[in-house]
């Protein structure tokens, strides 16, 4: 089997993005999984998702990303075709209410097994939920692109949105009050979304 894992790198005002140590570490735990990091930037990462899959030609993908307001993992249901943010990404740009796909479908829905890994990831103690919005930015454009490629080709394919790692928030006492998981947890999340997705 091959498989895609995307992470993303650091973006606004985080130090680390967890999701990229999460694919990093997932590339070296498993022999057929190829790791790779995209851009926080509108249109670089979908252009850099593309070329991924066109590369690799992937059976299974699963993308990470971080959302720094909630406590759980969320594991994604719906790809929206719209990007929008009043929030610039790493190049300042902040597009308002645009298409990714000039043609393409308003949806797709995540072809991973989200509720057995939902059950697997509390059995495993581990907060977990559904979530019917991946929001309207760059981890929506990397999900809807990856859908589409699942779409064409019948390969699995969704998308994971992790809180923010302990390890980031440890040294600011500003940051006390923002939901956090460690790392190590945030590592086995990750595993255990891929053994229950193959
Ligand atoms: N989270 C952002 C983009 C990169 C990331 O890790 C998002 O939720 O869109």
């Amino acid at each position: 089997m091959k498989i895609l894992i995307t992470g993303f790198g650091p973006f606004d005002r985080f130090s680390f993005n967890p999701a990229q140590v999460v694919a990093k570490a997932l590339e070296e735990e498993n022999e057929d999984v190829t790791s790779s990091i995209l851009p926080v930037v509108f249109g670089d990462a979908r252009k850099a998702m593309q070329d991924d899959l066109e590369d690799l030609d992937p059976d299974l993908v699963i993308s990470f990303g971080l959302n720094a307001t909630i406590g759980h993992i969320a594991l994604e249901e719906i790809a929206v075709n719209i990007a929008s943010s009043e929030i610039p990404d790493n190049s300042g740009n902040m597009p308002l209410d645009q298409v990714l796909a000039d043609k393409g479908p308003l949806s797709y829905r995540s072809t991973l097994p989200l509720k057995k890994i939902l059950e697997k990831l509390r059995n495993d103690d581990i907060p977990a939920a559904l979530s019917y919005s991946a929001g309207v930015y760059i981890c929506n454009e990397i999900f809807y692109t990856l859908m589409e490629y699942c779409d064409r080709t019948g390969a699995k394919g969704g998308f994971i949105h992790l809180p923010m790692a302990t390890e980031m928030i440890a040294a600011d006492v500003r940051m006390y009050r923002v939901p956090h998981m460690s790392m190590d947890t945030l590592k086995q999340a990750s595993r255990i979304v891929l053994e229950a997705s193959r």
